[in-house]
C-alpha cells in the first residue's frame, strides 16, 4: 500500500495550503462569486435523540450520514448552526445539498448561506462622469455586473503601453512589470531594457522631430499607459479619483512605448513576456498576464512575428484575451496592426448614442465596439474620463484627463474580460471571445454601426460576466485537475484549486512547478455513486509532501497509520471507484504509480501508454484488477 510511504512535500503554498488546514478549500479560492455559497445554515432539532450532542457533534454526524464534508462554524440566533462545505460550490447545487441535509431525522431545516449585496454604486470622485460604465444602450452596464463580482486579485491584466505612473488610484493594484524598450532614445529613461517600467514622460520636442522622429509630432507627455490602466482598474468605491471596471484585478504594466512610439521587435517581446513565454535576456515573467491590453498600433498588415507571438501566447494557456485598439484613423481595420492579426480582439469606439466615434477605425475584422469616448469635448460625459499625470514633460503630481479614442475603448473590453475570469477563470479564449460577441448589445437603431462595420455590438459587461457565471454553474460538478512536474525534485503534483494553480504557473514556490500537459476531470460535489478522494499533506520531518487517497477506507487506513499526516481536505475530489478493477460507463480510469524512491513520490494519470511508460522507468503501478485502476475520473 502506497499509504504509509513517506514522500517529499512538492511544492511549498503557505497561501493555499494553510487556507486548506484551516477551512477547505473553499476559502483557498478566490473568486468572488455572489451566486456561489460555501456555507449553509442548518438547525437541528430540538426533540431529536441527538439534541443532548453539543452542535459540532451533531453536524460531524451529519456529515457522516449524509457522505458531505462539513464542518460546524458556530452557533447563530435561534439555535441555528452556521455549517461550512467542503468547497464553493453553486447556489443551485448547494439548495440540492440541503434539502438532501434536511431529510435527515436530526434537521429541522436546511438552507444555502447565500450572500446578499447591495447594488453598488461606487462612490468615487468622478464616477458620475463616467457614463460609460452605467446601464445605457451605449454603456457597458458594468455597475450591473458589479453585482456579480467586482473582480479578483488572482486576475493578471497587462498594459503593454507607455509604462506606468504609481498614480495614488493604482495603489495596491500593480504589480512590478518590466520595460521592453531596448533603444535609448525611446526609451527616454536613460537606459534600455531594465525592470522598472515607469513612465518616465514621452515629450517630444519640436528641435527633436528629425531622423527616427521626423514622422512624430511634437508634444507634451501622454501619460498613456497610467490612463489605460485606471480605466481597466482604478482603485474603486475609494472616493477620490475614477472608479475601474474591474476593481481587484492585478496590473502587469510592460513598457513598449516611449518617445514617438515603439518598436514592433519591443511590443513582440512585451506580449511574449506578459503572456509567460521566455524572451532572451528578459527574466521569466512571474505572472503571466491572462489578459493582455495593447491600445496601441500602426499602418499595416498583421506582420509574421504579430502573428506568431500571439499564438504562441494563447498556446501557452495563461492568457485569454489580446485585446487591441482599432485606431483612430477612420479607415478600415484591415489595415491596422496589431489590430488587424488574427486572435486578437480588434475593438473599435462608439459614442454615449451607440454611434461609431467619428475617428475610429471600421470593418469586418472588428470583433466589438464599446465607448471610447470623443475627441476635444470639454469635460463631460462624452469623454473617458481617466487618470492621468499633470506633468508636461517628466512626470508630476497626480491628475485626471478627458480623454477619447479606441485606445479606451479596448481596456474596457480587457477590464470585462478580467471581471468574466473572477467568476469562470477556467474559460478558454474560444469561451471569452464567445460570450463577449454573443452578449453584446445591438446597436441602437439610430447607429451609423452594423455588425459589417462595428462588430457584433457594444461591450455589455453585465452580460458578458453572468453569462460566464452560468457556464460555471452549468457544470459544476466536475473540475478540470491540472498536472504539474517539477523538474529539480522530479515530483508530480495535482490540483484543481485555482488559486493553487495561479501559484505554480506564477512560480511562486522555491523550485519551478510547470504544467505536464496532462490531466483528468474530478467531480467536487459528493453523488450517490461517488467516493471522497482526501488529500493529505505530509509534514517536512516526515517527507514533506501531499498524498491523495481514494474512499473513505484508504483515507481512514492512512490517518490511522500516519497520524501526524495533516488532512488537508477529505474530500479534495470526488470520484468513482473501479469494481474489480473496471469503471463504470462515463468514466475513465486513473493510474497511480509510486516512485519507489526514498524521496518518494505518487502521479496520477489517464494515459495508460504514459503510466507504463513510468513503470518502466521504476515506478510502481497501484490499483485494482488485471489493468491497475485505482479510480474513476468523469469522461
Ligand atoms: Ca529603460
Ligand atoms: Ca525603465
Ligand atoms: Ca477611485
Amino acid at each position: 500500500m502506497a499509504v504509509d510511504r513517506w514522500t517529499f512535500r512538492p511544492l511549498s503554498l503557505p497561501l493555499a495550503a494553510a487556507c486548506v488546514v484551516v477551512a477547505g478549500l473553499a476559502a483557498c479560492i478566490s473568486v468572488a462569486q455572489a451566486e456561489d455559497v460555501s456555507r449553509l445554515i442548518v438547525k437541528f432539532r430540538a426533540s431529536s435523540v441527538k439534541a443532548a450532542l453539543a452542535p459540532a457533534a451533531r453536524v460531524e454526524r451529519l456529515a457522516d450520514t449524509s457522505g458531505y464534508a462539513l464542518r460546524h462554524v458556530r452557533p447563530m440566533a435561534e439555535d441555528a448552526q452556521v455549517v461550512e462545505l467542503g468547497h464553493v460550490v453553486p447556489a443551485e447545487t448547494a439548495a440540492r445539498i440541503a434539502a438532501a441535509l434536511a431529510r435527515d431525522p436530526d434537521v429541522e431545516f436546511a438552507e444555502p448561506d447565500r450572500r446578499r449585496h447591495p447594488l453598488l454604486a461606487a462612490n468615487d470622485e468622478f464616477r458620475r462622469a463616467q457614463g460609460y460604465l452605467d446601464d445605457t444602450p451605449g454603456g457597458i452596464s458594468a455597475v450591473l455586473a458589479w453585482d456579480i463580482t467586482t473582480g479578483s486579485p488572482s486576475t493578471v491584466v497587462a498594459v503593454l503601453d507607455t509604462g506606468i505612473r504609481p498614480h495614488a488610484d493604482l495603489a495596491g493594484r500593480l504589480l512590478p512589470g518590466y520595460d521592453m524598450i531596448a533603444v535609448l532614445e525611446v526609451a527616454n529613461d536613460g537606459d534600455g531594457r531594465d525592470p522598472d517600467p515607469s513612465d518616465p514622460g514621452d515629450w517630444l520636442l519640436q528641435s527633436e522631430i528629425t531622423g527616427n522622429f521626423s514622422d512624430c509630432t511634437a508634444g507634451n507627455s501622454s501619460w498613456h499607459g497610467t490612463s489605460v490602466a485606471g480605466v481597466i482598474g482604478s482603485d474603486s468605491n475609494n472616493g477620490v479619483w475614477t472608479t475601474g471596471i474591474d476593481w481587484a484585478a492585478k496590473i502587469l504594466p510592460v513598457r513598449v512605448l516611449g518617445k514617438c512610439g515603439g518598436y514592433d521587435s519591443d511590443i513582440v517581446d512585451g506580449i511574449a513576456w506578459a503572456a509567460g513565454l521566455a524572451v532572451p535576456g528578459v527574466p521569466p515573467n512571474p505572472t503571466p498576464a491572462h489578459v493582455i491590453n495593447m491600445s496601441l498600433g500602426g499602418d499595416s498588415s498583421c506582420a509574421a512575428s504579430y502573428q506568431n507571438v500571439v499564438a504562441a501566447a494563447y498556446a501557452h494557456g495563461v492568457t485569454r484575451a489580446i485585446v487591441a485598439a482599432a485606431g483612430n484613423e477612420t479607415e478600415d481595420v484591415a489595415g491596422h496592426s496589431p489590430a488587424n492579426c488574427p486572435g486578437i480582439y480588434a475593438i473599435a469606439s462608439t459614442t454615449t448614442q451607440g454611434m461609431l466615434a467619428r475617428y475610429s477605425n471600421f470593418g469586418s475584422l472588428i470583433m466589438l465596439s464599446a465607448p471610447g469616448g470623443q475627441f476635444k469635448l470639454s469635460l463631460g460625459n462624452e469623454g473617458i474620463i481617466a487618470i492621468s499625470n499633470a506633468g508636461l514633460t517628466v512626470p508630476g503630481t497626480d491628475s485626471f484627463r478627458n480623454l477619447g479614442g479606441t485606445s479606451f475603448a479596448a481596456p474596457m473590453v480587457s477590464g470585462t474580460v478580467a471581471l468574466m475570469l473572477a467568476v469562470a477563470p477556467t474559460l478558454t479564449s474560444d469561451q471569452v471571445r464567445s460570450i463577449l460577441t454573443t452578449t453584446a448589445k445591438p446597436f441602437p437603431a439610430t447607429s451609423d454601426c452594423t455588425t459589417a462595420r462595428c462588430g457584433a455590438g457594444i461591450l455589455d459587461a453585465n452580460a458578458a460576466v453572468r453569462a460566464a457565471a452560468g457556464i460555471v454553474s452549468t457544470a459544476p460538478e466536475s473540475v478540470a485537475v491540472v498536472e504539474f512536474y517539477n523538474a529539480v525534485l522530479d515530483h508530480y503534483f495535482i490540483t484543481w484549486a485555482a488559486a493553487e494553480i495561479a501559484n505554480l504557473d506564477a512560480g511562486n514556490t522555491p523550485t519551478r512547478w510547470t504544467r505536464t500537459g496532462y490531466g483528468f476531470r474530478a467531480g467536487i460535489v459528493a453523488q450517490p455513486s461517488t467516493s471522497p478522494v482526501c488529500r493529505f499533506y505530509i509534514p517536512p520531518e516526515k517527507g514533506d509532501s501531499h498524498f491523495f487517497g481514494r474512499g473513505t477506507t484508504e483515507c481512514n487506513a492512512t490517518a490511522a497509520k500516519n497520524p501526524t499526516f495533516v488532512l488537508e481536505d477529505p474530500a479534495f475530489m470526488q470520484m468513482m471507484l473501479p469494481t474489480a478493477g473496471t469503471c463504470p460507463s462515463g468514466t475513465v480510469p486513473i493510474y497511480r504509480v509510486f516512485s519507489n524512491r526514498p524521496d518518494a513520490n505518487h502521479r496520477y494519470m489517464t494515459d495508460r501508454t504514459v503510466r507504463d511508460q513510468m513503470v518502466a522507468k521504476g515506478w510502481v503501478a497501484e490499483g485494482d484488477g488485471p489493468d491497475l485502476v485505482v479510480m474513476c475520473a468523469p469522461s
